[in-house]
């Protein structure tokens, strides 16, 4: 049964770069599949949160999604300390990830900075909570951007090694499912699904606006780096006209992108809002100076990008209804993440209540 399963954290501005990479790619496939969309305030806790921002911040999450047009009717949204077999999942796979694994996470290693004896337990166990938010509902497909595609394929060792050590318990309590991909080094049956990555289209990896070689952020202590959901019109173009381009006009074809991350991030961002190829982009634009570039890209991004502002304003204004999304999402999600987890148990060898 194909199944998505997507988050966001809520730690601080929402950007460009989680919009195109992520959240603007959860709405169309909710008309395809079941989907499950998460304010991930668990992780968010692996650094330092001040509780009332905390608060606030996973409030607006939920208002960027259904600003986005994500339906709660349609999906599932909720945050994930609602619904606590996140944590206790994460517990098991805290047992089955192997530190090695974990050590050459390289999100770790640029979170946690050059001080890792300092860097909280739950930061390098991270991507373990991951893997549990994901297979808790044994889902399929993950849409994501580019930084997670690490996570991922940890996702489907952890879940590779469990199918493997727990095979003949999953075969005995017939609680296992085909393996769609036949491969000798996998039982021919699984309990957990090998999750596939969604990392598609112009808008995969979003660049700082200050410098093309790296990710927009934010965490970014520049504001200019990034365009959040919460700029105005104002900001918007502000930012676009500070953002660094190297002195060419732009080139007529992709290749020419090539070595020009600035340039290449640019027409990246405008091919993703207008959702053309960036050769379309060049189509119209090659051969045109980012002085006439700039003002149409900023012109693009507050078109589409306003009425989400908007709406995000009006529903953060109103916490109670937001609250009662996220309470109705969670009671959803739990109707399925239960019986996963009761299932693990008897797996495992747990003995429950009864
Ligand atoms: N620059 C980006 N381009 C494309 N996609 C991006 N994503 C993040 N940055 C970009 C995608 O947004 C989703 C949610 O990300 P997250 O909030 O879970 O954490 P993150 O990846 O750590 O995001 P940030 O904004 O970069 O936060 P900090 O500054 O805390 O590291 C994910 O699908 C992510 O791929």
């Amino acid at each position: 049964e194909p199944r998505v399963f997507s988050g966001v954290q809520p730690t601080g501005n929402l950007h460009l770069g989680n919009y195109l990479g992520a959240i603007s790619r959860f709405v169309p496939l909710q008309d395809q599949m079941p989907t499950i969309y998460c304010v991930v305030d668990l992780h968010a806790i692996t650094v330092w949160q001040e509780p009332e921002v905390l608060t606030r911040t996973i409030r607006e999450v939920t208002a960027a999604y259904l600003a986005a047009g994500i339906d709660p009717k349609k999906s599932i949204i909720f945050n994930q300390s609602q619904v606590k077999e996140h944590a206790e999942l994460a517990w098991i796979f805290n047992c089955i990830a192997r530190m090695g694994w974990l050590k050459r996470m390289t999100q770790f290693k640029d979170k946690a900075g050059k001080n890792q004896e300092n860097a909280s337990v739950g930061l390098f166990a991270y991507p373990n909570l991951m893997a549990a938010d994901i297979l808790a509902y044994r889902a399929t497909h993950v849409p994501v951007g580019e930084d997670q595609k690490q996570h991922l394929e940890l996702t489907r060792d952890i879940a590779q090694k469990f199918n493997n050590d727990y095979a003949e318990r999953i075969k005995e309590l017939g609680l296992g499912i085909p393996n769609p991909e036949p491969n000798p080094e996998l039982p021919d049956e699984l309990y957990l699904p090998l999750t596939e990555p969604m990392i598609a289209g112009s808008a995969t990896r979003i660049m700082s606006l200050r410098d093309g070689t790296k990710k927009m952020s934010k965490s970014d202590p520049s504001d200019l780096s990034r365009i959040n959901l919460t700029d105005d019109a104002d900001a918007i173009a502000k930012k676009i006209k500070k953002a660094k381009t190297d002195p060419e006009p732009l080139p007529g074809e992709v290749k020419g992108l090539e070595e020009r991350p600035e340039a290449d991030n640019l027409v990246g961002i405008y091919a993703a809002l207008a959702d053309m190829t960036k050769q379309d982009v060049l189509n119209e634009y090659g051969g045109q100076q980012f002085s006439a570039f700039k003002p149409a890209l900023s012109e693009l991004a507050v078109t589409k990008l306003a009425p989400m502002n908007e709406e995000m304003k009006r529903l953060t204004q109103d916490p109670g209804t937001i609250d009662a999304v996220l309470k109705d999402g969670a009671e959803r999600a739990a109707a399925i993440a239960e019986p996963v987890l009761h299932d693990m148990r008897r797996i495992l060898g747990f003995v429950e209540a009864r």
